[in-house]
């Protein structure tokens, strides 16, 4: 099932009808004991409601920071490889992809991430801006995978491929981090290895599309989670980007107008401007 955060509220949705989540703030069904049961006793419960059809979608977050695995796909590693060659990139990120402990970064302050429909941002100093369409789990604060929703870690290359250590700022930027549409809420982990799929729509043409999938990643999600929960608290829980596997071509860049989309099968398409 599929969970909404929007301007009327929050909504559940099941086979094609919508049911509103009355009386928990967004934070409170993050943390819940049970958001799986809790969503499951309202389907089971209301009768649809009308309203969702009006409503304006939101970005799934209150309080949940957003933070990043890196070159967890074998395309990331060869894609930053040659990136970095100049500033001597060429074995640490090929170390990175083969050791144990993953790439972790902070990617996003709660108040900065933009939803669906919002617009995300390159930056005024980077030459070189690209998308990056990564799955994204919704963590409690127990450490426990609740959901995953589509993210976008919006990246300017030139300024990573400079130097590693420029990495915060080449990614931590406002309106660099997309989350949604929705969370999708289940209790067992994702069903099959689901497709991950960009496009890119300049003056009314596709200007690039790329796919991948979850098989292509390198790590266990639930892997990344733990190592991001083991010497860090989350009261309200968290998110967390799992790494591309899609790198469009060095002869791309984003530019103002282009709008993404990203789709995650079973979980739907986030789309975004670029301002
Ligand atoms: O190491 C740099 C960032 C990697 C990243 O964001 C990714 O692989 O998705
Ligand atoms: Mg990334």
């Amino acid at each position: 099932m599929k969970l909404y955060r929007t301007t009327l509220g929050t909504f559940v949705e099941q086979d094609g009808r919508a049911y509103k989540v009355a009386g928990h703030s967004w934070d409170e069904l993050v943390t819940s004991e049970d958001l799986h049961g809790l969503l499951v006793s309202v389907v089971e419960r209301d009768e649809p409601a009308k309203e969702f059809e009006s409503a304006r979608i939101l970005v799934p977050v209150e309080s949940q920071d957003v933070w990043a695995a890196g070159v967890t796909y074998y395309r990331s590693r060869s894609a930053r490889m040659e990136e970095s060659k100049d500033a001597g990139g060429g074995s640490f990120y090929d170390r990175v992809y083969s050791a144990e402990r993953p790439e972790l970064f902070f990617k996003s302050p709660a108040r900065d991430v933009v939803g669906h429909l919002d617009a995300v941002r390159i930056r005024k100093d980077a030459s070189w801006s690209v998308p990056e369409p990564e799955l994204t789990l919704l963590i409690n604060h127990a450490g426990r995978i609740v959901g995953y929703t589509a993210g976008n870690d919006m990246s300017s290359r030139d300024i990573e491929g400079e130097n590693p250590l420029y990495l915060p700022q080449a990614k931590v930027y406002e309106g660099s981090c997309a989350l949604g549409p929705c969370v999708l809420v289940n209790t067992a982990p994702l069903p099959t290895s689901p497709a991950i799929h960009i496009e890119i729509h300049r003056d009314g043409q596709v200007e690039f599309s790329g796919s991948t999938t979850l098989a292509e990643l390198k790590r266990e999600l639930a892997v990344l989670a733990a190592y991001l929960f083991r010497e860090n608290k989350f009261p309200a829980g968290c998110f967390l980007m799992t790494g591309t596997g899609i790198v469009p071509p060095d002869s791309f860049t984003l530019r103002t107008g282009d709008e993404i989309h990203i789709t995650i099968e079973g979980i739907g398409t986030l789309v975004n401007r670029v301002s």
